[in-house]
């Protein structure tokens, strides 16, 4: 065996210095490199090698392979540069190639800077599972059986008692359940409604948020939302608030601003009314409380929802919510 791996090099060394061109580099590369060449088969033999031989044989093979690799290499380079072919080369004075740079989605941008604001009144964040009960989702909320927003039409039902989450509102129930007032939570998420259109995606975004301590009131409300209301559109909106209906709150209103598009004129965003709608806010419904265990007589609260993908559309003037979702980078390179 050893004998014949000599051999296989003394060979493989005279025939490649008479090699005369590529073909012949080439040649050579089979008969020793390839499937059934002689290295190949040198491996084969080498199971047959009595013990004592073979780790001396199957160095030499090991050694053949790799000078038989590097000859063949140098070989067919000279061939290369003889025959005029530009060897790998490159510019080292070219400027490099610059990689895009990405950014955030303007969903998350919008839900940062309110997340921003609400940080410095105070609040905290929270999060909760997508995934929630029936008790979660409605009944703690003060939403009973027969309510429209229970509609197989708005909510996704899992089975018979899970859903997926139509509002943010189920993790402030669970921080409630866990937690002791004094309390200033937001909850920003995901949450799934069966809805679509320009206005409506069957999943968006919320963030609601939640303030418990003794002495809460409707004029707290009020401050609070004006505060974000400045930030977000800025210190000369006009903000009103008109009477509305939640089943976890009470009172209840609706928060509208001053037409970001025409400053109140009335135009076709805000259908010639002048004001915009931007969120749900109320005092949390006594029957709230009492479902997490909070003493109603002692503590008081507020509470507010809105759709962040709303508030961005406002913010950047945009028309369609399915923008958002479609990831056309002419769009989202605008943000
Ligand atoms: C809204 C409008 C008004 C709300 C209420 C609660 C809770 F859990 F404290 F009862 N969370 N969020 C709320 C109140 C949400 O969204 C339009």
């Amino acid at each position: 065996m050893i004998d014949q791996i000599k051999k296989h090099r003394e060979d493989f060394d005279s025939r490649v210095a008479q090699a005369a061109d590529a073909e012949a580099v080439n040649r050579l590369r089979i008969e020793f490199l390839g499937k059934k060449g002689h290295l190949a088969q040198a491996m084969q033999s080498l199971r047959t090698v009595p013990a004592a031989e073979k780790p001396a044989a199957g160095k030499l093979v090991n050694e053949l392979k790799q000078h038989v690799e590097r000859l063949l290499g140098e070989k067919s380079q000279t061939f290369e540069v003889k025959s005029g072919k530009p060897r790998e080369s490159f510019d080292t004075s070219l400027p490099g190639r610059r990689e895009a740079l990405g950014s955030l989605h303007p969903i998350t941008q919008t839900l940062e800077e309110i997340e921003a604001i609400f940080h410095g009144l105070g609040f905290c964040v929270e999060e909760g599972p997508e995934i929630e009960s029936d008790y979660y989702n409605f009944e703690a909320l003060n939403i009973p059986k027969d309510h429209p927003a229970r509609d197989m039409q708005d909510t996704f039902y899992i089975g018979e008692e899970t859903v997926l989450r139509t509002h943010t509102s189920p993790v402030q129930i669970h921080v409630m359940e866990r937690q002791e007032p004094p309390l200033r939570i937001i909850a920003p998420g995901r949450v799934y409604r069966c809805d679509s259109d320009v206005s409506h995606t069957p999943m968006f975004h919320q963030i609601e948020g939640l303030m418990v301590d003794e002495g809460v009131s409707f004029s707290h409300l009020k401050s609070v939302m004006n505060i974000f209301v400045h930030q977000v559109f800025g210190k000369n909106t006009s903000v009103r608030f008109r009477p509305s209906f939640f089943p976890f709150t009470c009172p209840s209103a609706e928060v509208d601003i001053q037409c970001v598009m025409c400053s109140g004129k009335g135009c076709r965003v805000c259908s010639q009314t002048g004001w915009l709608e931007i969120l749900g806010a109320g005092m949390v419904d006594p029957a709230v409380f009492e479902a997490v265990g909070y003493d109603s007589d002692k503590w008081t609260g507020f509470a507010f929802g809105m759709g962040i993908e709303r508030i961005a559309m406002l913010k950047y003037g945009i028309n369609d919510i399915r923008l958002f979702f479609e990831n056309d980078l002419r769009f989202l390179r605008q943000f």
